[in-house]
């Protein structure tokens, strides 16, 4: 029987899956280059990512020192989008700027 309910002869069994699944979240990660320029990336976190401009300079910092930073976390369809328009939005600049998304 297909859904949510398994049956024996006569009574149904009780519910073993959820009901309404919980949307899944991905990570959307910034990575460090040396070319793009600090004030670039300061600007996507806040025109892309939303971020208040000292939150986009704190994550600036973490991907400049550590390699990569966490931009946000948004469902499939909205992390790809993300990425994409930083990419895009670099390019248009001259800038090699990488962005990632990987599962929550
Ligand atoms: N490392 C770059 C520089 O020194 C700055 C930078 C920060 C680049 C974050 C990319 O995602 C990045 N100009």
């Amino acid at each position: 029987m297909a859904g949510t309910e398994r049956q024996t002869g006569e009574e149904v069994l009780e519910k073993t899956r959820q009901e309404t699944k919980k949307p899944e979240l991905f990570k959307v990660l910034l990575l460090n280059d040396d070319y793009t320029t600090m004030d670039f990336v300061v600007e996507v976190l806040e025109t892309v990512f939303h971020k208040q401009p000292a939150e986009a300079f704190r994550i600036m910092m973490m991907v400049h020192t550590q390699g990569k930073g966490l931009c946000g976390l948004y469902p499939h369809e909205v992390a790809e989008t993300k990425v994409e328009t930083v990419v895009e939005r670099a390019r248009e600049h001259g800038f090699p700027l990488r962005a990632a998304m990987e599962p929550e």
